[in-house]
């Protein structure tokens, strides 16, 4: 989440490594894609800024932020990319579906980088309504995907 100092999109350029030559997966949930669209145009961007070339990023859409453990995780398995990022929004609603699926994404993805190589990065907003999450999705907070392709680069690059 932003806070009221760190917009989603800021960061210090002189951290990030060139990536050329880097392959990265993108799974993006379908749900709310108003939303996790303008993240995905957020990290397809930031990647393409440091130099992955458009033909080593492959997009994966499933229905929903639930499916992206599945998703992550068959796309960590196939041993092609250096990192995953897995995209998402879920908005708080009136039933507890809220804490299910933001308790399961976090924790899948968590368990996914604990038992891999391959690093798999949150590209997922959890907020309490449509206005917070376009305020995070290339709004006044920056854009959340813009971060995880940054953090995808800068992990895939972590060990030289
Ligand atoms: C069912 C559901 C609900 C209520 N809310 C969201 C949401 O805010 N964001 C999201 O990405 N997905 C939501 N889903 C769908 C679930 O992620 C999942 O696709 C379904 O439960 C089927 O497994």
């Amino acid at each position: 989440m932003a806070t009221k100092n760190q917009n989603l999109s800021s960061y210090d350029p002189e951290s990030v490594p060139f990536a050329g030559g880097l392959k990265i997966a993108i799974t993006v949930a379908r749900w709310n894609s108003n939303i996790t669209y303008a993240l995905l145009d957020g990290a397809i961007s930031a990647l393409k800024e440091h130099g992955v070339e458009s033909q080593d990023i492959d997009v994966f859409y499933v229905p929903g932020t639930f499916e992206l453990v599945h998703s992550s995780a068959s796309l960590v398995r196939m041993e092609k990319y250096d990192a995953v990022i897995a995209i998402g929004c879920v908005i708080q609603g009136e039933t507890p579906h809220f804490t299910f699926i933001s308790d399961a994404v976090a924790n899948g993805l968590a368990s996914l980088n604990m038992n891999s190589s391959v690093p798999v990065i949150f590209g997922v907003l959890t907020t309490d309504n449509m206005e917070q999450a376009e305020e995070r999705a290339g709004g006044k907070h920056g854009n959340k995907g813009v971060e995880a392709g940054i953090t995808a680069i800068q992990m895939a690059k972590l060990f030289g």
